[in-house]
């Protein structure tokens, strides 16, 4: 069980009030015996701990702590984040590799969950037949101590991600890139992946523009989930693969053509079906009422026509 008090804003910090989430052997119970099992039986223990960013894609910074680390005993502290829930199994899917870090140290670790590592030890190896007193006079006792640990999210961390962005329009003469009678498409989902499947969704704004950022370094995939009616034009699919580099941007625009839109006006309607009905029975290429592009216009064309009437932009 873990409880903390989350502080939005400045500076940010999530203080641990009480804990723990202890494995292994538990010789270590935060808050309370801490080190009794360590004073009497082991040269080692570990703690484990959990704090809950609150939110997605939290940047960690920074932990700061207080210790009493006499001679002949070390304190280690690890360190991993990421947003699934917390891991009972291992290795936990989605989450960084430990990372050992110093009192004050910075480093630069993304997800709601931070999981704090405390390994405790000290040589030389206890003498075990001691009783209480003998031990305390000569020595065995000593431990080390940690105590008032904090965990800081920090926005400026020296590592900088990349930003994934771009546009999602209707794209009327079908060139695949944004033109002045494009229209934006609003509210389309876009989903960027990791090679671990690992997911985020956004969707695109008044003006078709979708944004990702702070992604690190590495390769996605970029699909956008297409509704019915439409087919996407660019990328081909409406997916592509892109490589995210450090401190960068990357664009990537959705051009898509609205099914059934003969006149191009990017809406669907009379205009549409009278087209295709005024030019039934029509052979060639690349005719504009050739809707499912088949070479001729005829029944499939006009059901497309209606199967889609009413769909576009701002009909
Ligand atoms: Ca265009
Ligand atoms: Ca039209
Ligand atoms: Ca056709």
């Amino acid at each position: 069980m873990t409880f903390f008090t989350y502080n939005p804003g400045p500076p940010d910090t999530i203080t641990v009030t009480g804990c723990v989430t202890c494995t292994g052997l538990d010789p270590y119970n935060y808050n309370d015996f801490t080190g009794a099992l360590l004073r009497f039986a082991l040269n080692e223990g570990v703690w484990r701990t959990v704090y809950d960013g609150g939110c997605s894609d939290r940047i960690w910074g920074r932990l700061n702590w207080n210790a009493f680390i006499p001679p002949g005993t070390s304190i280690t502290v690890r360190v991993r984040a990421g947003n699934p829930l917390p891991p009972n199994q291992l290795p936990p899917i989605g989450w960084s590799e430990w990372l050992t870090v110093s009192n004050g140290q910075e480093f630069c670790l993304r997800g709601r969950y931070l999981e704090i590592e405390v390994r405790l030890s000290r040589t030389p190896p206890v003498v075990r037949d001691c009783n209480y007193e003998r031990c305390g006079r000569e020595g065995e006792f000593i431990t080390p101590i940690l105590y008032d640990i904090r965990a800081t999210s920090l926005c400026e961390c020296t590592r900088q991600f990349a930003t994934v962005r771009g546009k999602v329009f209707c794209d009327t003469e079908r060139d695949g890139v944004p033109g002045p009678n494009d229209l934006p498409l609003a509210g389309w989902a876009i989903t960027i992946e990791d090679p671990n499947g690992n997911r985020l969704t956004h969707f695109s704004n008044a003006n078709g523009e979708y944004r990702f950022e702070n992604i690190p370094e590495g390769e996605y995939r970029l699909v956008q989930m297409t509704p019915p009616g439409w087919l996407p034009i660019n990328p081909v699919g409406g997916q592509t693969q892109i490589e995210v580099r450090q401190n960068s941007a990357v664009r990537v625009d959705f051009a898509n053509a609205l099914i059934g839109d003969v006149n191009s006006d990017q809406c669907v309607d009379d205009a549409d079906l009278l087209a295709v009905l005024f030019a039934f029975g029509s052979v060639g290429e690349n005719l504009p009422e050739d809707v499912n592009m088949d070479g001729i216009v005829d029944d499939a064309d006009l059901m497309l026509v209606l199967f889609n009437f009413g769909n576009g932009v701002g009909c």
